[in-house]
């Protein structure tokens, strides 16, 4: 005989934790590093070097070193501003293709060391890095692969010159949040005087898994962009532009890794976390030149809603004037972006409303919990319900036209397609906009026409797997 309480006692623990436990996760699914660089969402990137003094974007190898002498140069100023603009990182050119180095290197004279900038003694790479660990900003570098001056580009030589560099950088300003190995390779250059074309196989000519592994031994949690060892990618276009429907999943093939077409919208069964990074420049140049102005408020904005907004982080980059400072009137622009942005999700209207699900697996698991602040919380559907919708009800009927949404990705991404109604006057209406609303992601943002509803339904239609969704919010934008 089986004693009943026991035995109510074994299936009432059965019931509790098969509702309590979290949903499989969906593969692939991002590291740790990958979520917290994924948080970020946004940061800076610096062009600066002889181009800037030389009204170029990319020096062929022989330009002097001599010409590189900022006036004013002010590293914290960088940092004040980039702060200032809500940036949590920066990224510099430690060295561009024209292979002149910021910092006083051993591996080559074309540096800092010969330019009349603090009479040769000048290091911009260690000014930064200062300034960055002073005022709390993630650091990071640029360096690239192709290299324009040196003799021995194409051959081995320059490989190995390509590594000290990098442990040079390592030793003297690391640890790094990520590294830039630039894909911009090969073609014509200085290269020692001998001004000739020169072609490379990138995917073996610059053994990457021993750069990364420099890298690496410092540091295992630097972000890798580029070259045949990245941990995020490239989204294919310099233009500030993902595509709505945003994978995170990607492939590891060098082909792919090269398929601007694939890289601005991942690969939905992809077999590896290789989140999207949005690369685009203040201005037209990625280089300061003095006819160029800064893109406009509402240019900048889209930018933010086609790359956070859509599932990727943006890396926005500011060069550097004559001067060797921001352009006041780039760092007044990305002032006011930013303080518009932090307007419009200043004041999340959902918070307040009643929060109903069509399904839910467990009260560990309750649809309000879309509505807190904490990350580790989530909304999630039971197994094989990847169908289900979020209403929120309002006291009064509300105004509002910008939703954001995220699912808890340290699980995985699944949503495929999902939709937004409002309720008014006793009917569902679908939101107006173009955006098309396909995937989610880290995080996704629509914009839409003003409504004033009584209710806010979010519809998630089609998944690859349980429904995970940490973070509802709905907003109302001014611009
Ligand atoms: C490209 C380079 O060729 C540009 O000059 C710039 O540095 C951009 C961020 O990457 O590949």
């Amino acid at each position: 005989m089986i004693n009943k309480p026991i035995l109510y006692g074994f299936v009432l623990l059965l019931l509790v934790s098969s509702c309590a436990h979290r949903p499989e996760r969906s593969y692939p699914i991002p590291t740790a590093q990958q979520l917290e660089w994924q948080q970020m969402e946004t940061y800076a990137f610096i062009h600066f070097g002889l181009n800037t003094f030389n009204d170029m974007e990319w020096g062929y190898g022989d330009t002097p070193a001599e010409t590189f002498n900022p006036s004013n140069l002010d590293c914290e100023q960088w940092v004040r501003t980039l702060k200032a603009a809500g940036m949590k990182g920066v990224i510099l050119t430690a060295k561009h293709h024209d292979g002149f180095c910021l910092w006083p290197t051993e591996t080559t004279d074309y540096s800092i060391k010969n330019a009349p900038y603090k009479d040769g003694r000048g290091d911009v790479v260690g000014e930064l890095c200062e300034a960055c660990r002073k005022h709390g900003l993630k650091f990071g570098l640029y360096l690239s692969p192709w290299d324009r001056h040196q003799a021995e580009y194409g051959r081995e030589g320059y490989v190995e010159i390509y590594h000290r560099q990098i442990q040079e950088l390592v030793d003297h300003y690391g640890p790094f949040f990520e590294f830039w190995f630039d894909g911009a390779n090969g073609g014509d250059g200085w290269y020692g005087g001998a001004k000739e074309a020169r072609s490379i196989v990138a995917s073996e000519y610059y053994d990457y898994e021993k750069a990364r592994d420099i890298i690496w031994k410092q540091d295992p949690n630097t972000m890798i962009f580029g070259g045949t060892v990245p941990t995020l990618r490239w989204i294919g276009n310099e233009d500030g532009r993902a595509e709505a429907t945003q994978w995170c999943a990607y492939s590891l093939d060098f082909g792919d890794l090269n398929n601007t077409k694939l890289l601005s919208t991942g690969i939905a069964n992809g077999e590896v976390w290789l989140p999207a990074e949005v690369d685009v420049s203040i201005r037209p140049g990625w280089f300061f030149h003095d006819n160029e102005t800064p893109k406009s408020l509402e240019q900048l904005l889209d930018i933010y809603y086609h790359s956070v907004g859509r599932n990727a982080n943006l890396l926005l980059n500011f060069p550097i004037d004559k001067s060797g400072r921001i352009n006041a009137s780039d760092s007044l622009r990305a002032v006011e972006w930013h303080r518009t942005i932090q307007n419009t999700f200043s004041d999340n209207v959902l918070k307040d409303s009643k929060v109903t699900a069509s399904n839910t697996r467990s009260p560990r698991f309750s649809p309000k919990h879309v509505l807190n602040d904490d990350y580790t919380q989530y909304w999630a559907t039971d197994d094989g319900i990847n169908k289900a919708e979020l209403v929120f009800e309002f006291h009064e009927p509300t105004s509002l036209n910008t939703v954001a949404l995220q699912e808890y990705i340290p699980l995985g991404q699944n949503v495929k397609a999902f939709s937004i109604s409002y309720y008014r006057n006793g009917k569902w209406l679908p939101v107006e906009t173009d955006e098309p609303m396909t995937t989610i992601g880290y995080k996704r943002i629509v914009r839409f026409e003003t409504v004033n509803a009584e209710k806010l339904r979010v519809r998630f239609v089609t998944a690859k797997g349980t429904l995970c969704i940490n973070q509802v919010g709905a907003y109302r934008r001014q611009s």
